[in-house]
Parts: structure tokens; sequence; C-alpha cells
């Protein structure tokens, strides 16, 4: 014989009488917390430079680069303000240096991305050795490192930071320290990275000198583009991503920074591309040309035209397609590692 089942009320004094425990029902959450398909709180958005680009140079006008130490506006996703989040485990934001400027030296454990947005000649300092920047180039801050940046040209630079900063938040593994020199010392030439990194060789006694992170400082533009370039010409259109490449740590094959995938992708004049969706939401910078893409999740549907400098985030397990008349070259970057590594990554390509 089954013991008759406890009314309403009898649950909610048993969950009143253990709550001072730190004790709750788990079958009152069970399904919001093992939900059929993921479900995030992020919503897509948008972010059109000629909006924001006024509003960093105010911030120029209203704060120095040492003042503030990084002169950053935060891309923030709409349902999560508050949270300096563009995604559940991804930062990203624009950041502004002006000719003359220092953004002094400071390290952390949070590993970075600089993708070039706007204007050259600025450098970024990692570990003794600059590189000036370029638009489109991707720059590696890894975890742990010495950088600041600064700039000796005569135009406002501007870039996209990308950063794991909610995702060591969540493990709680955040270290930070101010160096006490403004600017580190320069130890290597320009370029030695590269060099050493760079080109499908590698030091014969290599270890990797930045744990899991790629030993490449900066990635190119003229040979990321030039590479798609070919690949365009030569080689099949894959259906839903154009040609689209991801950038690569050259010692291990991998991905370049132990949390965060970054890509490359170039669109041919009248793509019309097919939908996908993944569980590993992303972040979008528009290099060249003209596009549109289309994200949706259920009933609702975002619809984004884009240009250049332009950025927009796909949310985890929504769908996405994306469009060019023109032509476009765009670069993104996700959490796919640390869903690799978990192996959780999913993805579905739609017909
Ligand atoms: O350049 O070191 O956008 O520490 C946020 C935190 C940039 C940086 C950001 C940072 C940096």
């Amino acid at each position: 014989m089954n013991a008759p089942l406890p009314t309403r009320q009898l649950r909610e004094q048993l969950y009143s009488d253990m709550a001072p425990h730190h004790l709750t029902p788990l079958w009152e959450v069970l399904h919001a917390l093992v939900p059929p398909q993921p479900k995030t709180p992020c919503v897509p958005a948008f972010w059109k430079y000629e909006q924001v680009r006024p509003y960093l140079m105010r911030a120029g006008e209203v704060i120095t680069a040492e003042e503030a130490v990084r002169r950053v506006l935060i891309l923030e996703n709409p349902q999560l303000r508050g949270q300096s989040a563009v995604t559940q485990s991804l930062y990203a934001g624009l950041q502004l240096i002006l000719p003359g400027e220092v953004a002094p030296s400071h390290r952390h454990t949070q590993s970075a991305l600089r993708f070039i947005v706007e204007g050259s000649g600025a450098y970024t300092a990692v570990d003794g050795e600059r590189t000036v920047m370029h638009p489109g180039d991707f720059i590696i801050t890894p975890s742990w490192t010495w950088h600041d940046h600064g700039h000796e040209a005569d135009q406002p630079v501007v870039w996209l930071d990308g950063l794991d900063i909610p995702m060591v938040r969540f493990f709680d593994a955040g270290f930070a320290q101010n160096d006490t020199s403004r600017s580190q010392q320069v130890t290597r030439a320009e370029g030695t990275s590269f060099a050493r990194y760079g080109h499908n060789m590698a030091p014969v006694r290599a270890t990797s000198p930045y744990g899991r992170t790629s030993p490449i400082f900066s990635y190119p533009y003229e040979r990321s583009r030039e590479a798609l370039e070919q690949l365009e010409r030569s080689a099949p259109i894959d259906e839903w991503d154009g040609t689209k490449l991801r950038y690569v740590n050259p010692l291990t094959g991998g991905w370049p920074m132990p949390t965060i995938g970054t890509f490359l992708q170039k669109l041919p004049a009248g793509f019309g591309g097919k939908g996908w969706r993944q569980t590993d939401g992303a972040v979008y910078s528009v290099v060249e040309g003209e596009g549109e893409v289309t994200i949706s999740a259920g009933e609702q549907e975002w619809r984004y035209a884009f240009g250049p400098r332009d950025h927009f985030v796909v949310p985890s397990w929504h769908t996405a397609r994306l469009a060019s008349a023109t032509g476009c070259v765009l670069f993104s970057f996700s959490d796919r590692p640390v869903h690799e590594a978990l192996g959780i990554h999913t993805e579905e390509r739609l017909s």
C-alpha cells in the first residue's frame, strides 16, 4: 500500500521548516535546472559602429587612458545589464587609445583578445614584446602576462576586447596585479614571436611559453585574409559559413586561447547562407563589406543589416543565418574551446 500523497500544504510546510537549514526541494526546480534544450537569458544584440563611435570619442574627452586604466565601453547583453557580460561566459568591449596615451601595465588571470577595429599605429606590449596594431589584426594577451597599451601615431585607435571575465568570475579564479612601471621594458624585437611561430615552423626545442595559449602574439589580418581570399576562389564555399577558418595555436593545432575560440570568415558576393545553431554564443566584428544576419529563437526573430566595424552577438542555441550581397569578412569569437573541453559542444546545421 502506498502512503497517501502529501498535500500541497504539507509540502509547503516541509519547505518552510527546512529553509533555515539551507535545504530546498529539487523537484520544484528540476525542469528549469535540466532544461530539454539550452535556454539562455541572453538575447541577440547589435551595436552599429556609427552609433557607438561618438560615445567612445566622448569618453576620450572626459577621461584619459591612464586615469581609466582601460578606456573601454563594454558591450553588455541587454538582458545581462550590470554584469559586464555579452554572453553568460564572455565579455566584450571597445577600447579607445588616443595619440600619446599609455594604458598602464598590469596582469590578470583573465585572457584577452584584441581585434583591431579602427586606426593604426597603437601598440600593445606583452612579455617584453610590442606589436603595432593594424585593422583586422587578432592579438592575444595570455593569462597572467604583463600588458600595457600605448600610442605613438596620430589617429585614434579602437579595438574590440574579448575576455573570459564572466567565466573566470564563475570559477572564482581571478587574480590581478598592477605593474610597478607604467610601460614594461621592451626586451624582444617586434615580430619575434611571429618569426618563431607564425610560419609553420617552430623553435627546435620549443616549449610553450604561455602554457595553453598560443605563442603567436599577433595574427596579422593580411595573412588571414589572403587565405580566405584564395580559398574563396579555389575551394567549395560552405553553405552555412561561406569560407571560414579558425585561428590555431601552432604548437598544438588547437585553439589559440584555452577559453576563447576565434574565427575569420568571408562570404562571397550574393551569399545567402543556411541556418545553424550551436551551444557556444558568439560575438561578431564586421571587418569589410555589408551583409545581414537573421537570428531566431522560438517565435522571435532579429534581423540586423551590418557594415564595417559593426558588432553583434548570437547567443547560445539561437538559429542564425548570414547573407551578403556585396561579400564581406567577419571576425568572431566564442567560448567553444570550453564547450569542447567539457564534451558538451553541440551544433545543428539546418538544411
Ligand atoms: O586591456 O587589459 O576591456 O584588463 C577589460 C579588462 C581590457 C585590458 C578590458 C582589461 C583590459
